[in-house]
């Protein structure tokens, strides 16, 4: 017998959450929205409680740009201006139940001409999952098919387990199916895919 099922999963020591890029400007309303970006916030929300409730490590990530970043349109990059460093756009969801005492913010493409799709690229995130005995990420966030297919790709290379939150990504889709093949990279490449009702009480 199996009671728990053969799919679900149990938080222990070595897992980390990283918490992906929920800003406002990724959000309806914000300058670069993510459609239905919003639906991941309640079930982040779930995923940070259960972090939490077992005094696991909470990372969450910032794209955090200079007001001239190489991505932005006028500089001849490819999205229109976004979460600019300090704007209201930058900030967290509102909604976001991030727990002020703990978390830890990584700040990501923060010089204009730094990328940083990838949490991992150009930041100390390594290093701090590391120094906190970190070997399993768990990772979802916006948007999918950007800095989440970037960092986990990035997390899997540098050789952390990684578990994608299905039910907590959501893509930018400028070609209508790249989260769906985001999605499909990245569990091709040794992501597990799980959704909340598969954790473990
Ligand atoms: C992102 C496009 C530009 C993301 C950031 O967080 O996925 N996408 N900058
Ligand atoms: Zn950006």
């Amino acid at each position: 017998m199996c009671p728990l099922g053969p799919q679900t999963l149990t938080l222990s020591l070595g897992d980390a959450l990283v918490v992906v890029d929920v800003q406002n400007d990724f959000l309806p309303g914000g300058s670069l929205t993510v459609s239905r970006g919003d639906e991941v916030v309640p079930v982040l929300n779930r995923y940070l409680a259960a972090f939490m409730r077992r005094g696991l490590p909470i990372f969450a990530t910032r794209d955090w740009h200079p007001p001239n970043h190489y991505s932005f349109q006028p500089y001849g990059g490819p999205w229109p201006p976004h979460c600019v460093a300090g704007s209201e756009g930058a900030a967290f969801a509102p909604a976001l139940a991030l727990p002020a005492s703990s978390i830890l913010i990584t700040l990501k493409g923060t010089l204009p001409e730094q990328n940083a799709y990838s949490a991992f690229d150009g930041t100390d995130l390594d290093a701090r999952l590391r120094a906190l005995g970190v070997r399993r990420l768990f990772i979802g966030g916006l948007a999918t098919d950007y800095c989440v297919l970037c960092t986990v790709e990035d997390g899997l290379k540098v050789g952390y387990a990684v578990v994608l939150l299905q039910d907590a990504i959501r893509a930018v889709n400028v070609r209508p199916g790249d989260g769906e093949r985001a999605e499909a990279e990245m569990i091709r490449r040794g992501a597990i895919p799980i959704r909340l009702e598969m954790l473990a009480a």
